[in-house]
């Protein structure tokens, strides 16, 4: 007969680790992590507590096995990934459904029994002469209706180690939770290694999500976006729970903008990957709660929000002293960092793309060793960094951390934004009319070119409501009826913006610089604080001009003129009619679409068409004041 958890565990375990479960009290706990040490077999098992003495060991742990080595500034360190594992693998993503069941073609879904059996299979022994670390974290701030605790195994120390400075600890938690405790699992292994330390197995890589049993399979990948349970993988369980409960998971930022006497606004911001969401939330003068998961629940008829984790996975590239001297202080000080995929020179210095510094002729790259001018086997030129290269902080040391930012109530949100990569319809900024509208037409109709934060081509345009499509585990009707239900009994409507900071003039030149977002937000500010007045457009309420040169010269000291306001804020008519189309087509495809998004869209195509027949195609704003 099998052993109960209990027994086995005892048998298996160190005493010392042993007593760290028992303590915890949890059965379900107790089963979760003898089933997986059964099946993966490693030669040991470490418990991590959220004592410091236990962390440390952690971090010792990835500079001797060598997935991380030790940068020439105290604290800082880098990681390889595997040349073709450099982003998140949707081909090998997939969620698991019962009986058949299937969500709609955007999603990866896959038969429950087949998808289990295949990654079971995969995980056999998959940790034999390993360590196996287990450790427990806090989705969300500590001691909080919001948070969801969970459970992390993984073989890589890189794994354990990021997450320490991404999520709040967790092993108070589960102690304070007990039995009680309803925590997501996640099961990593990053399987055989090359002698670079990255994933050998590449073909049997899966991330694989069991919606029924809240457990998260990674296997056979390093890259954090697949391995990092808590990310991204906890989201689409999240987003899962939340459906049913009645709250949002939402790929959002959430940040304080500071406005007149002191006053602080917050905002989420949801933005598709690598398409301004960090640098938003770093913004100079503002302060940042976070940079990529957001819950939102309704509290007596208002918005709170927390973010789920406490640390960065940010894009580094770009990142320079001029634009971001926030993030270039944190990349550039004794504090503990994690590099992922940059150039390192021979003096263990990190070198990226877009940083102001003389970039060196060699060094180690994702690539292996690296020289100005290697190419790939395609014979295309090998750049210094990844475009997906990445840095990994915690938030606890940086000067504009929100004094909220780990409050168990969460902030009042005031305003939340919708942003894409988009090279030719939206405006740099704009006010919905109302919550239907902002949900529709910024949210839900959301498109974006494809960029390198995930496996495959980039610059297609793509269809991504709320830029949450990569992370949904519920069909997409649904998930935007649930958008919709959530504002009605709110007392305060929170109000919805689209921001483009990627508009591009016919020349194909951006229109906008990196900083002007700062203005954006600002004038956002004012609005949600009923400080400035609008121009009513077919597509939404834009700013007036003297508000933006007033802003532009007090925040940039930069001179706006007429003509750089005329071209950003014409309304593009044949482009936003072009739109409407392709999202009327995605939509009606899709099976449970909400009648709300049909008639928003429907409403929008009209405006748009009257105001055509009035003014023609392009509209400045100047024919609408
Ligand atoms: C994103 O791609 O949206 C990220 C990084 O935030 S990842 O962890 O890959 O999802
Ligand atoms: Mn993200």
């Amino acid at each position: 007969m099998a052993l109960a958890p209990e027994e086995f565990l005892k048998d298996k375990l160190s005493p010392d680790a042993f007593s760290k479960l028992i303590r915890l009290q949890n059965q379900k706990l107790l089963e979760f992590i003898s089933e997986f040490i059964k099946r993966c077999n490693p030669a040991s098992v470490f418990v991590c507590t959220d004592d410091t003495e236990d962390i440390e060991y952690i971090r010792k742990c990835s500079l001797q096995n060598g997935e991380e080595k030790a940068l020439a500034i105290s604290g800082h360190t880098v990681h390889f990934d595997n040349y073709f594992d450099q982003a998140r693998d949707k081909n090998h993503t997939a969620i698991l459904l019962p009986d058949g069941r299937k969500l709609d073609e955007k999603i990866s879904t896959m038969d429950r029994a087949t998808g289990l059996a295949d990654v079971q299979g995969i995980m056999q022994n998959i940790m034999k002469g390993k360590e196996m670390i287990v450790r427990f974290f806090c989705l969300g701030p500590n001691a909080s209706p919001f948070s969801i605790p969970a459970v992390q195994i993984t073989d890589s120390a890189y794994v354990a180690h990021s997450e320490d400075l991404l999520y709040r600890p967790g092993y108070r938690e589960f102690l304070r939770l007990g039995n009680s405790a309803r925590f997501f699992k996640f099961i990593h292994s990053q399987g055989e290694l090359d002698e670079r330390h990255t994933c050998k197995n590449l073909d049997q890589r899966r991330v694989y999500i069991d919606l029924e049993e809240e457990t998260v399979y990674s296997a056979n990948t390093q890259y954090g976006g697949n391995s990092i349970g808590l990310k991204k993988l906890a989201m689409r369980l999240a987003i899962h729970r939340a459906s049913k409960e009645g709250w949002l998971t939402e790929h959002m930022l959430i940040m304080a903008i500071h406005g007149p006497a002191g006053r602080s606004t917050y905002f989420t911001g949801a933005f598709p990957s690598l398409c301004g969401k960090t640098s938003t939330a770093m913004l100079e003068g503002e302060t940042i709660v976070g940079d990529d998961i957001a819950y939102l629940h309704k509290n007596d008829g208002e918005v709170r929000a927390v973010n789920v984790e406490k640390g960065i996975f940010g894009i580094i590239m770009g990142i320079n002293s001029k634009d971001d001297p926030i993030q270039w202080n944190a990349l550039h000080s004794p504090n503990e960092v994690i590099f992922s995929n940059i150039l390192v020179t021979s003096e263990l210095n990190a070198y990226w793309v877009g940083k102001d510094a003389e970039m060196p002729q060699k060094g180690e790259n994702h690539s292996g060793e690296w020289w100005k001018g290697k190419q790939d086997n395609a014979g295309r030129e090998i750049p210094a960094s990844h475009p997906n290269a990445r840095f990994t902080i915690s938030l606890d040391t940086m000067q504009n951390l929100d004094k909220a930012a780990h409050d168990p109530a969460g902030v009042p949100i005031s305003g939340i934004v919708y942003g894409g990569r988009d090279a030719d319809t939206s405006v740099p900024v704009e006010e919905a009319f109302h919550w239907n509208h902002g949900i529709v037409i910024k949210g839900a109709a959301l498109e974006s070119e494809t960029t390198a934060a995930t496996l495959g081509k980039e610059g297609v345009r793509q269809f991504n409501p709320m830029s949450n499509l990569d992370f949904l585990s519920i069909s997409i009707g649904n998930y935007v009826r649930i958008n919709l239900d959530f504002g009605k009994d709110l007392k305060k409507f929170p109000t919805i913006f689209a921001v483009n900071y990627f508009l591009l003039d016919e020349n194909g030149k951006f229109l906008n610089e990196k900083n002007d977002k700062k203005v954006w937000y600002r004038w956002m500010e004012l609005r949600v604080n009923g400080e400035v007045e609008t121009i009513e457009t077919p597509t939404g309420r834009i700013p007036r001009y003297e508000d933006l040169k007033a802003l532009f010269r007090s925040i940039l000291d930069k001179d706006y003129t007429q003509s750089d306001y005329t071209k950003q804020f014409t309304v593009r008519i044949p482009e936003n009619l072009s739109k409407i189309e392709r999202i009327v087509d995605i939509y009606n495809d899709i099976l449970d679409t909400p009648e709300e998004i049909f008639k928003e869209l429907a409403a929008q195509k009209d405006r748009l068409q009257t105001a055509q027949k009035k003014y023609g195609d392009y509209i400045t704003p100047q024919q609408l004041s």
